[in-house]
């Protein structure tokens, strides 16, 4: 029986579900370039090109092993610009009795798929992704009967389950988590590894130029490109992380440089996400740098925690509580995103040079991600769906299961709780401490209220105040509230005056019509 296997941008591996027991005598694999994807947000240009470009090497790979693929390209003028069009356009090509597909990363594809079946009249057999360390099913034992999930508990149970970082049943060096010893400014002087980049082969320049044409509006800058788009050479940018930057990882990673947007990360996601690498591979890559003593522990715990906790935990998140979970609002947010997310245009020297490395590199890390973009749109009541359509667009390895709960959750706690114990807001202090970002800012992080005092300590104020009634119960924010109660009346009246100015003045419009050129706004 001939079987269409469908792959998606995101399943780029021999490996995927999909073409478990393929027939190369008979079978046919469909990849689709589609309009729809490439413009349901306004994806960063060089995350368009890393996709196309990585789905075109990969059908390489496959035809190269003699395998029959159909690949439809973007500019093919019949394209119809959609998975389900393109579906049935090939069906019409292939004699073909059943469809066979991986479950996709995102809830909309997933109900988009379930309807194949009665589109097309054939069977269309689902497979579980199984790229993960933790099955859905796994997950759903794992967070069945609980009220609140917490990464840590689950993470435990992943490491006893892997045997990652394992001795004899107990974690090595007695300890499950190192993140205390993480959280270090860099030291003055310190030495940042080059990192990896590929120059973009002939498919990358043909797929560069295809964007530039069909996507000039969308964010970002499309060069220079230096991402990986095959495995060989995603593990070869592994293997430079793991020599060069992992043993540093550790004691730095929450910090911040302004002009070094990458510092001692590992800048797998992109890779990690479409295929290129299992998660599983690069945790045992990490655990061996440890066991020949050429990384210390609290770097490869902290490295290894970050995918087989965070990432195995926010997928299991997503997918237990989708759909439902990206409706909630807990804090009831409603402001419009400010036009500077898209421009950077912005005196707050800390959103700017955030920004600037996001519009460069399609990447910002992890703290950059949730104490700078993330912190400000929390503390200024954004709507939880345009700031999780800005991190969707903005970033190369995003993609809903992991923006979704990390943003919804992590970042505005619009699941009231659900994924993390307490809002992580921070006042200015934070992002001096951890960055040098406020050496070159408009404004003063050490003043609280009046003449240059940081935005941060205005809103962080502010954000207190108008959650209350959310808030005050829990325990881990009782010395915010403490501390608010006891202020002195005449100066909470002037922090939530001066607050209310600074975001009456947030304009969700260009400023000027010039800034328009290069970027796109959101239509939510
Ligand atoms: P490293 O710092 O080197 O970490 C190693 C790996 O751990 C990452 O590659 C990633 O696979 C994993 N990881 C780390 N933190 C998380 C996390 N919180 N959730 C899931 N995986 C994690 N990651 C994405 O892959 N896609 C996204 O769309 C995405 N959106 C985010 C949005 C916000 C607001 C925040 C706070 C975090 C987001 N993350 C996302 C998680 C994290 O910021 C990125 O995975 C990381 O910055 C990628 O860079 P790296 O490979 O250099 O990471
Ligand atoms: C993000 C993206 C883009 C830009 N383009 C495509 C594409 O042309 N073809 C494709 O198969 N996938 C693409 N993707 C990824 C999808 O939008 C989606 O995130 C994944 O299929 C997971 O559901
Ligand atoms: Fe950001 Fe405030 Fe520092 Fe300026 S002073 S960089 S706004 S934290």
């Amino acid at each position: 029986m001939a079987v269409l296997r469908v792959v998606l941008g995101d399943q780029l591996t021999r490996e995927v579900a999909a073409l478990d027991g393929l027939d190369p005598a008979r079978d046919v694999v469909l990849m689709v370039e589609v309009a729809d994807e490439t413009r349901y947000v306004p994806h960063h240009k060089q995350k368009i090109v890393f996709i196309l470009s990585a789905m075109r090497h990969f059908a390489e790979e496959l035809k190269a092993e003699g395998i029959a693929v159909d690949y439809v390209r973007l500019d093919d003028p019949e394209n119809t610009g959609s998975f389900t069009g393109e579906l049935k356009r090939a069906l019409a090509r292939h004699a073909v009795e059943r469809i066979v597909a991986t479950e996709p990363g995102e809830w909309r594809v997933r109900a988009m798929m379930e309807t194949w079946g009665a589109e097309t009249g054939l069977p269309v057999e689902i497979r579980e992704d199984d790229r993960f360390i933790a099955s859905r099913g796994r997950f759903a034992r794992w967070a069945e009967g609980r009220k609140g999930f917490r990464m840590e508990f689950f993470y435990r149970e992943m490491r006893r389950e892997t045997g990652l970082l394992m001795e004899e049943g107990e974690p090595v060096g007695g300890q499950w988590n190192f993140d205390a010893d993480n959280r270090k400014p860099l030291p003055k002087g310190a030495r940042l590894p080059s990192r990896l980049r590929f120059a973009p082969d002939a498919i990358t320049r043909e797929v560069m130029a295809l964007v530039a044409s069909r996507c000039p509006d969308h964010f970002g800058d499309l060069e220079p490109f230096g991402w990986a788009v095959t495995r060989p050479d995603a593990l070869e940018a592994l293997d430079h992380f793991i020599t060069e930057a992992l043993p540093f990882f550790g004691d730095v990673q929450d910090a911040m440089k302004r002009g070094e947007p990458f510092l001692y990360h590992g800048l797998v996601s992109p890779y990690l996400n479409a295929g290129l690498l299992t998660a599983r591979e690069v945790c045992l890559a990490a655990e061996s740098a440890y066991r020949r003593g050429a990384a210390p522990l609290n770097a490869v715990e902290g490295f290894i925690r970050q995918i087989l906790g965070w990432r195995e935990y926010v997928r299991g998140i997503y997918w237990h509580q989708m759909p439902a979970y990206a409706e909630t609002n807990a804090l009831g947010a409603t402001r419009p995103l400010p036009w500077f997310y898209w421009s950077g245009e912005t005196d707050l020297a800390c959103i700017a040079e955030v920004v600037g490395d996001t519009r460069r590199h399609a990447y910002a890390h992890h703290i950059q991600r949730l104490m700078v973009t993330g912190n400000f749109a929390l503390l200024a009541g954004i709507r939880p769906a345009e700031i999780e359509a800005w991190y969707l667009a903005v970033y190369v390895d995003a993609f809903d299961w992991v923006e979704l709960p990390n943003v919804h959750g992590m970042v505005m706690f619009a699941d009231g709780g659900l994924l993390a114990s307490k809002p992580y807001a921070a006042s200015g202090a934070y992002i001096d401490r951890m960055s040098d970002y406020c050496a070159g800012c408009a404004y003063d992080p050490k003043v609280k209220v009046g003449e240059g005092a940081c935005p941060f300590n205005l809103l962080y104020w502010h954000f207190i105040d108008a959650n209350a009634g959310k808030l005050k119960g829990n325990p881990r924010m009782a010395m915010p509230y403490k501390t608010w109660e006891k202020m002195e009346a005449g100066r909470k009246a002037q922090i939530l005056e001066e607050a209310e100015a600074f975001l009456d003045a947030l304009s969700p419009e260009p400023t000027r019509p010039a800034a328009k050129a290069g970027q796109m706004a959101l239509d939510i």
